[in-house]
């Protein structure tokens, strides 16, 4: 069965990787977006960028797909940014912490800040609940309820639980991409 499941993990990967498609992952810090993009990389990728005196963004490629990873939280006054290195990507990809609940709200009202920039309207979102391989981590049907995800109807949002240790959910993650690239 695990053989199963590694092979076809590959295959997403190799499919994922032959697709043109810009994104960027966002989330406060220590919610698992390196950890996240190791997984879906398995080792191999390059970074262009290294991190920035006051913001920290970072940008790996591999293949086609170029990935912008932000963390975000305690830089307030370069939020400005996000708008212009967000804009015109396939997809945002929102990762939070489903097991710490102090940084949910934190969490919440980034994504919300995040959302109402008006150059990134109409962008599809996936948010990744990570670490659910945790006790306390929140299942997705919470998650959407306390993230209110509902309220959002202008774009696509899609909301998922995972375990990027554990690599549970990295193949639904990986087709959620896949469906967002370009068709080169
Ligand atoms: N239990 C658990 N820990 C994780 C998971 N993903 C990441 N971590 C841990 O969370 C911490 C922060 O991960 P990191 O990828 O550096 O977060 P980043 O700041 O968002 O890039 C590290 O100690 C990781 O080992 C997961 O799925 N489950
Ligand atoms: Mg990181």
């Amino acid at each position: 069965m695990a053989t199963i499941l590694t092979s076809l993990l590959n295959w997403l990967r190799s499919l994922f990787f032959k697709e043109e498609m810009e994104l960027t992952l966002v989330g406060l810090q220590n919610s698992g977006k390196t950890t996240l993009v190791n997984v879906i990389a398995s080792g191999q990728f390059s970074e262009d960028m290294i991190p920035t005196v006051g913001f920290n963004m970072r940008k790996v490629t591999k293949g086609n797909v170029t990935m912008k990873l932000w963390d975000i939280g305690g830089q307030p006054r370069f939020r400005s940014m996000w708008e212009r290195y967000c804009r015109g990507v396939n997809a945002i990809v929102f990762v939070i912490d489903a097991a710490d609940p102090d940084k949910l709200e934190g969490a919440k009202s980034e994504l919300k800040n995040l959302l109402e920039k008006p150059q990134l309207a109409n962008i599809p979102v996936l948010v990744l609940g990570n670490k659910n391989d945790l006790p306390e981590s929140l299942t997705v049907d919470q998650l959407i309820d306390v993230l209110n995800l509902k309220a959002i109807t202008n774009r696509e949002v899609s909301c998922y639980s995972i375990s990027a240790k554990n690599q549970v959910n990295i193949d639904i993650t990986l087709q959620w991409l896949i469906k967002h690239a370009k068709s080169a």
